[in-house]
């Protein structure tokens, strides 16, 4: 990767119902999701966990709320002004993806009042928080596996998903790409026959096809920046989500 530190936007899903393992928790809880594509998160159907990687819920020191990520991002929010206490992360206890599937949250800026957290594969354990917002309208990973959940029933079982979590959850149009229409992610899965999400080199040639064009020629549909430029307005909509509250910027 790069040479200099990523940034990523936070983006901040709040739980709605505790899971099981939580509910001694008195605090808000939220799952933090690292984004490079901030601009997106009007078009949110939910959320994705690796089923198997090890996650923590920690005590920040934003308002009392406790967090949920990997343990190694917690540790580097610790060195960037995220706890009481430099470099010292308070656990308040480690859950497996599994543990939280299912879960219902409130995203910021999407249509659906509740999204669902759900099983993604290609989670990677060290790149960011290991949870990630799906945006299945202009992510071909995300729309790939979100597909793979709404094709496969035996898929859903095996991971304790209902029905509704996945079903009416339609990527949504939200980034007009010159050539690629309103929903590149479907797109570049259809033009390329993209079968499943473990179609590893389709999936990259799609996001090669998508990203490029997606941030320097993309124009938002929706929102208050509705007719402007991708590469024009995501910093000042990045800006208003860590205004409101709904998002914090972090870096490794
Ligand atoms: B992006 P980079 Cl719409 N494992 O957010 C796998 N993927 C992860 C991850 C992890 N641990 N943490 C973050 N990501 C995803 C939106 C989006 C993203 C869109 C289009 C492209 C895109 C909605 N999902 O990423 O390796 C997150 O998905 C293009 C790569 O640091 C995050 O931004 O470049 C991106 O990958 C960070 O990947």
């Amino acid at each position: 990767e790069g040479v200099g530190p990523q940034e990523y936007t936070l983006i901040k899903m709040k739980v709605l119902e505790k899971p099981a393992k939580l509910s001694a928790v008195n605090a808000p809880i939220y799952m933090v999701a690292a984004t490079l594509r901030p601009e997106t998160m009007y078009g949110q159907t939910n959320c994705w966990l690796h089923p198997d990687i090890k996650y923590i819920a920690w005590q920040t020191s934003r308002s009392s709320e406790v967090w949920i990520s990997t343990r190694r991002a917690a540790r580097n929010m610790s060195y960037q002004g995220f706890t009481a206490e430099e470099g010292k992360v308070v656990e308040i206890a480690e859950l497996t993806g599994q543990d939280l599937l299912g879960t219902p949250l409130a995203a910021p800026m999407t249509s659906h009042k509740v999204i669902y957290t759900l099983p993604m594969l290609s989670i990677k354990e060290d790149k960011g928080t290991g949870v990630v917002t799906s945006v299945p309208s202009d992510s071909p990973d995300d729309y790939a596996a979100l597909v793979d959940l709404q094709k496969k029933e035996a898929f859903r079982q095996k991971y304790g998903i209902k029905d509704e979590m996945v079903l009416p959850f339609e990527p949504v149009p939200i980034i007009e790409v010159p050539t690629l229409g309103k929903t590149c992610a479907v797109y570049a899965y259809e033009k390329l026959k993209i079968q499943s999400q473990n179609d590893k080199d389709k999936l990259a040639e799609a996001k090669e096809l998508c990203y490029l064009k997606g941030f320097y020629d993309g124009i938002l549909l929706v929102g208050e920046f509705a007719g402007r430029k991708v590469q024009d307005i995501k910093k000042d909509l990045q800006k208003k989500l860590v205004a409101a509250n709904e998002a914090e910027i972090y870096y490794e």
